[in-house]
């Protein structure tokens, strides 16, 4: 038996008598997640999927032949469990009936979402490739997690994978940095995941030397356990969403002090005199001073002018966690960050400039070669409607309506059929009791998951998958330590079949199996896949053994560059020579591009947006849960056993606590004008007055199902956040801009019903 691979790690399946009863963390990782122990359990748990379903009402539309015309009571009614070959005619049934109508547009298979690790069977991967080969699809770009930050670095300093890619290694901070600034912290729980693999943890061990060493740390979060590696850190208890004020306060006062380096600004930047008479105060009359920003972080002036003096006379590496872009106006604390490490004129140097993530995610500043292995070829796609991910329900209440997107006029797409294999929508998606109303529009919805989770309970048609402990595939990540043989440890549970086999059944059905399949069996998919790699592993100086070796191995280690990673080091060195892949060249403070794009939400350089008035008091975070990857194995113990009388836990303030009369352990209700949810309460000091905090993932768990707007029982917080583009520019996600209010709940306490299958005939 060999090992297994998952977003959080690497670890060695214990089976007995054909059944998991453990998953061992691999003897090399030097911090393994908890999160794998949950697995064994969780799998065949009652929230697995054995069996193919139809929702009721659908089954009875089919049956009359009209199923574009059944009556939508998703997520209401009872599924009935059919044959795999039912299911899968009424699939192959479906597309060809939505084709016809309406043409490949009509069919959505942006499909966002994680799944799970292994190259091959990678769910988006497959479905796309499935959906290129039946003529195409609507599609879906950028992501949840860097919707504003993945739109706006290419304008101004270079494509944000790239730049991820090249993030200064962790071993040349250790040596130089001297203060560490850390916009969202470097939290440790973060550091578990990374997509595709993370094989060795390295985030704890790098927090240690780089404190051992002397670099100091300043973690800028209204929760002080952004930085729970490092227990000395600073703690500055930023108001959410006023990192831009702090962060043009900071420049602000270097301006004035004459602290910036202005011969690297005028070398490697443009636009930086227009920006400056923004902070002095010349465009809107107010100057961006620590007095101004105060007011609008809760950080005192005193505070701001230490801070900029400590970073203006310090090696200083200035960090921002995504968290803080996936917000209204998400691109200014990015620009910012970019901004404030230009004047600072460190950039390209060991151990200053900035980061974009640091913490976020392993691997980042593992200063390993950004290969990432083998790629399922997925086809060309001739259908060119898209919309950005985040803009899902938008698109489905409004076809054919008109958006803005990055200096572009786009319609929505008119969709019929949506088909999601691999992510969670009623997990990721905002305000969701305007996605439970927009998921009634469709005709057809189609799923593929291993678990009960809402997505799968609102579907017309669910097929079980396999989890990566069912089936052979190869883990590999870009910057991780390791490739993995994933080698099967158990039979399926119940009926599943991978997703691989599924879309194989339905392309055959619709007459383009052998094109699909390509003739290959699974074994010889994979090394056909990894043979494909070798020559990409080469350009990485990489020489991977042959597929025979790696496979009776299960593990083949990345070597590590000769040389070590600094993030923009050549340009520095000759900008000339190696400009950025900005209409400059240069580093844009000033963006003529993006202010002919003419936002008011998103102008030429950054700017502060003072936000709106809200008539709720609190401020709600709602941030990557630590006991799971998002709302995977939120079913397992180690999620589970963390909840409040069952529900997921939210960090308050004793002062918020007690003007409420709500004590520590009890259950709330946090609602808003979109929605509400019951959450456990864990009374802090550790958290910023007027703040709460609570992880996204508890699964999706209405009170009463067929009542709109009904109570989440569970202690989901996108029943309260804001479906609102980050901006005209970018439209991403702004999860982290919601605000609410917390009263005790006094009724009887709901059972919770999300982990237990639904009316099953
Ligand atoms: N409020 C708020 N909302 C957020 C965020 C936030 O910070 N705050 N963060 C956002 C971010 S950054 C992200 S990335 C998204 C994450 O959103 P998602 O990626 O959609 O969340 P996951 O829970 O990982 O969903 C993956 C689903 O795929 C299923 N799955 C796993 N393996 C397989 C497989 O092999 N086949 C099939 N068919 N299915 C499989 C899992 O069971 C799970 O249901 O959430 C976003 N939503
Ligand atoms: N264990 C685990 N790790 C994960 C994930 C997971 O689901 N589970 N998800 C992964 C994914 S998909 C992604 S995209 C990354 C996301 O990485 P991030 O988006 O950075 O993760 P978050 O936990 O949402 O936010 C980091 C911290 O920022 C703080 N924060 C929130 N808003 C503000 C603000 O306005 N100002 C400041 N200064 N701080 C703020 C929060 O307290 C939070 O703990 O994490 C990855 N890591
Ligand atoms: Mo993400």
């Amino acid at each position: 038996m060999g090992f297994t691979s998952t977003h959080w790690g690497v670890y060695r399946p214990v089976v007995e008598s054909g059944r998991l009863q453990a998953l061992e963390a691999a003897p090399w990782d030097r911090d393994p997640s908890p999160i794998g122990a949950s697995l064994p359990e969780a799998i065949t748990a009652a929230a697995r999927i054995r069996r193919p379903a139809v929702r009721e009402g659908f089954l009875r539309a089919a049956e009359r032949g009209n199923t574009a015309a059944s009556p939508r009571r998703r997520g209401q009614e009872a599924l009935v469990e059919v044959p795999w070959d039912e299911a899968l005619d009424l699939v192959a049934a479906e597309l060809q009936r939505v084709r016809a109508a309406h043409g490949n547009e009509a069919i959505f298979g942006g499909s966002y979402g994680w799944a799970s690790a292994g190259r091959f069977h990678h769910a988006q991967g497959q479905l796309h490739r499935f959906l290129n080969g039946f003529g195409g699809y609507a599609y879906g770009v950028d992501t949840y997690s860097l919707g504003a930050g993945r739109v706006l670095l290419p304008h101004i300093v270079g494509s944000m994978d790239t730049l991820l890619q090249q993030h200064t290694s962790w071993d040349v901070l250790e040596q130089h940095c001297e203060l560490f600034v850390a916009f969202g912290g470097l939290p440790l729980k973060n550091a578990q995941v990374s997509p595709g693999g993370a094989s060795d943890h390295q985030l704890r061990g790098a927090l240690q030397r780089l404190a051992q060493g002397g670099t100091r740390f300043v973690n800028i979060s209204p929760v002080r356990g952004d930085l729970d590696g490092v227990p000395e850190a600073e703690w500055l208890p930023v108001r959410p969403g006023s990192d831009t004020a702090l962060m043009l306060a900071l420049a602000q006062v270097w301006l004035s002090e004459g602290w910036h380096d202005q011969a690297f600004l005028d070398r490697y930047t443009v636009g930086f005199e227009r920006f400056a008479d923004y902070l002095r105060g010349r465009v809107d009359g107010v100057a961006k001073t620590p007095a101004w920003a105060t007011e609008r972080t809760g950080i005192s002036a005193t505070s701001i002018t230490a801070l900029a003096q400590r970073m203006a006379h310090s090696r200083t590496l200035i960090n921002t966690a995504y968290a803080l872009q996936r917000a209204r106006h998400g691109e200014q604390p990015f620009w910012m960050t970019v901004v404030l490490a230009a004047m600072l004129g460190q950039i390209g140097l060991p151990g200053g400039g900035f980061g974009l993530g640091y913490g976020c995610m392993n691997n980042t500043g593992s200063g390993r070669a950004p290969f990432s292995g083998p790629r399922l070829p997925q086809g060309s796609n001739p259908v060119t409607a898209y919309i950005p991910v985040a803009r899902l329900v938008d698109m489905l209440l409004q076809p054919g309506a008109a958006f803005e997107y990055n200096g572009r006029h786009l319609r929505y797409p008119d969709i019929r059929l949506v088909y999601w294999a691999g992510g969670n929508p009623f997990h990721h998606h905002q305000d969701l009791n305007r996605t439970v109303a927009a998921w009634q529009r469709p005709e057809t919805i189609v799923v593929h998951e291993p678990f009960w989770t809402a997505s799968a309970r609102h579907a017309d048609i669910v097929l079980p998958a396999t989890t990566p402990l069912e089936r052979d595939d190869i883990g590999s990540a870009a910057s991780d330590r390791f490739m993995v043989a994933m080698q099967a440890a158990i039979a399926p549970v119940g009926e599943a079949r991978d997703d691989y086999a599924i879309f194989a059944a339905l392309a055959e059905r619709l007459g383009f199996g052998a094109h699909f399949t390509e003739g290959r069996s699974v074994p010889q998919w994979l090394e056909h896949l990894y043979e494909g790699s070798r020559e990409r592993a080469a350009a990485h100086g990489i020489t991977l053994p042959g597929f025979a070796a790696f496979w009776q191995q299960g593990l083949f280690e990345v070597p590590q560059p000769a040389q070590p990673t600094v993030l923009l080091q050549e340009f520095r060195a000759d900008p000339l020579a190696h400009p950025l892949p900005t209409p400059s060249g240069r580093i844009e403070i000033h963006s003529d591009t993006i202010a002919g794009f003419d936002y008011s939400d998103c102008p030429g350089h950054p700017v502060w947006f003072e936000p709106e008035a809200s008539a709720w008091p609190l401020h709600l975070l709602s941030n990557q849960p630590a006991t799971r990857l998002h709302s995977q194995y939120d079913h397992g113990a180690l999620s589970r056993d963390s909840k409040i009388a069952g529900r997921e836990p939210m960090q308050m303030h004793p002062a918020d606590a007690a003007a409420r009369g709500i004590a520590d352990g009890s259950v709330v209700r946090v609602y808003n004008q979109r929605g509400a949810f019951l959450a456990g309460v864990r009374l802090s000091t550790g958290i910023a007055p007027g703040v709460l905090q609570i992880a996204t993932g508890a699964w999706y768990d209405p009170l009463d199902p067929a009542q709109p707007g009904s109570l989440d029982k569970h202690g989901n917080p996108n029943l309260t956040t804001p479906d609102t583009g980050s901006s005209r520019l970018s439209q991403g996600c702004s999860a982290q801009s919601t605000t609410v209010e917390v009263a005790p709940w006094t009724e009887p306490l709901p059972d919770i019903s999300a982990f237990a299958p639904p009316p099953l005939r």
